[in-house]
Order: C-alpha cells, then structure tokens, then sequence
C-alpha cells in the first residue's frame, strides 16, 4: 500500500496499523485509512485493498466473538458522563488518567486509544463517568452525539473549528478544555483568551495542563458537574445521620420523585416527611408530595 500522498491522518493511521497487537486495533487503523484514502479512479485498487483487509479482520473477530472470546463490554450510561473528545496527541488520554487515576496508554503516537475507555471520578460526593475515545476522525461518532457534556480537548486555536465538522451533530454541553498551558507563554495565552471571548463567546473554556494544581483539577470538575441537570439527595432515617452517597435525581424533582426512586410504589404509603437543606424553610420542616427538592437536600420519611 503506497502511502505517498496520502493525508496525515492516513499516515499516521498506518503507521499504527504496523505497530498494532490486535485486530480491533487494526480495524480502528483500517476504518480511518478508509475514510481518508481519496475517493478518485487512481486509488481504487487502494480502496478495494483496505476494505478486503477490513472485512477479513472484521469477520475473524466476529468468529472470536461468537467463540465468546471477545473483551468488547457495553457501555452503561451512568447519570453523569462526559466524553474527552479531540484531534490525536492534544491530551485527551493524559487528562483521563489525571481524573480517574487509572492507566489508559498514553504515548506520544497518535491513535493510542483505539477503544473506549471508561472511567469514573468525583466532584465532592457525586461520581461522573468518563470516557476516553478514538482521536477525531476515528472517533466513536454515537457517544460524541449522544454524551451529556463533551470535553473538547484542544492545544491549539485552529482546532476548534475544525473540530466543528465532527461535533455539530452533538446533542451535549461543550467545554473547550486548552490543554498543554505549560508550554504556552503568558502572551499566547492572551492572545488566546482574546479569541475566544471574541469568536467564541459562548463557548465555556478553562485552561489545563498535566500535573494540575488542587485548585485546577477542582475547578475542572466543577465545571463538568455544573453542566449537568441534576440534583443531590441525601436519605436519613429518624434520629440517624444522613446518607453519604446522595441520590442523583433531575433538577426540579419532586419528594414523590425521590420516594418513588427509593422504593417503587411507596409514595402512597408516607406517613410523614421531613426536610433539611435548601429547598426547606428550616431544618426538620414537614413536606407533601409534591415538595420540589433541591441540590443537596436531605429527606426522611415514615412509610404507614
Ligand atoms: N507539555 C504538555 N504535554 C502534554 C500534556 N498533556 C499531554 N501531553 C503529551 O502529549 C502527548 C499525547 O498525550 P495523550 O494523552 O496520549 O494524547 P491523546 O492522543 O489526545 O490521548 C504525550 O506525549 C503527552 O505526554 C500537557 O498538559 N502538557
Ligand atoms: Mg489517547
């Protein structure tokens, strides 16, 4: 397969293709060099080569698969999750482990991340799962469109616009996080900032880099947490402590909300409810059904 010619991605992606131990990590070089390979009469033979590779590869995992060797796992959407997404090398991957601590490969070749990969961290008590996927253009297309909150990962202004092509499908909030601030100096930093409070006014940013500060990394999190719409709820039995684990429910839930998701069906059986926290008027307050909570309240209630 001559590669003369061909567009960086391409390259890169074959390059990968080589150097890679498993056949999902073929098929994800495969998909890419397809997609970049030009559609004209001189590459067809190019073309018919890369797709008979692709579906020899695909079928051999789909045998694998039915022998039930396959590793691939379904992804559960948790009530909070947020997808790193950019063009290959800006950080993403590197940022996945900052958050959850795991060990994703990270190296300085493009494409590393040939799978999704799913984590969990926290902002205060309230988990969030993360994904980290396929650099643009290989990247997981469903859960680009479909996450809550896109990361977009970016080290360079250009991209931003570039990466349009492959997020104006998404239905999520968008935070441009401006990855590698170490290497930028104070004054390509304002000229950043300056573009991106003029051409991308609405956009919500923060800028970030490897090894943050706590204040940094707490600022991250809370920008991610705050792009979605829901609510804490804390559980107590009488004269006990409240729970530690909050129940994450839509904002403007009501009480009944929280006593339906607690046990299905018991709303109709509450005796008494009390509330502490936000939405009451002070602590230990009696509330009806239709009570509509608030972030980090605290319920207990009496069944009959
Ligand atoms: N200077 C600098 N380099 C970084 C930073 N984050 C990641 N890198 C480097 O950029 C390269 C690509 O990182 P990786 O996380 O694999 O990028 P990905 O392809 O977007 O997942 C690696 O060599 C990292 O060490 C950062 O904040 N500052
Ligand atoms: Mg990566």
């Amino acid at each position: 397969m001559a590669s003369t010619n061909q567009s960086p991605f391409y390259q890169r992606a074959e390059e990968e293709f080589h150097k890679a131990t498993t056949d999902e990590e073929r098929i994800a070089c495969l998909e890419i060099m397809m997609k970049e390979v030009p559609k004209h009469k001189s590459s067809e033979n190019m073309r018919k080569n890369l797709t008979n590779r692709y579906k020899k590869l695909k079928s051999g995992l789909a045998k694998q698969k039915k022998a039930g060797k396959s590793s691939q796992q379904g992804i559960k959407k948790a009530d909070m999750q947020c997808v790193l997404a950019g063009f290959p090398n800006v950080g993403k991957s590197t940022i996945f482990k900052t958050l959850t601590k795991l060990n994703p490969k990270i190296s300085p070749h493009p494409f590393t991340t040939y799978k999704p990969q799913l984590g969990t961290f926290k902002h205060e008590d309230a988990p969030i799962q993360i994904i980290d996927i396929p650099s643009f253009p290989g990247h997981e297309k469903s859960l680009v469109n479909s996450t809550d909150t896109l990361l977009l990962v970016v080290d360079n202004i250009e991209q931003i616009k570039e990466a349009e092509k492959h997020t104006y499908r998404t239905k999520a909030k968008i935070i441009l996080i401006f990855n590698k601030e170490d290497i930028l100096s104070e004054n390509e930093k304002r000229k950043i900032e300056a573009t991106l409070k003029s051409k991308y006014k609405k956009l919500d940013y923060i800028f970030f880099s490897t090894k943050p500060t706590k204040d940094k990394l707490n600022k991250l999190t809370k920008k991610i947490f705050d792009t979605f719409p829901i609510i804490r709820i804390y559980t107590k039995e009488p004269k006990k402590a409240a729970s530690k684990d909050p129940m994450i429910m839509k904002e403007k839930s009501t009480f009944k909300n929280a006593a339906e998701k607690i046990l299905k069906g018991v709303s109709k059986k509450i005796k008494r409810a009390r509330i502490w926290g936000p939405s009451s008027k002070f602590g230990g307050q009696v509330i009806g059904l239709e009570h509509v909570l608030k972030d980090k309240d605290i319920i207990e209630f009496q069944t009959k």
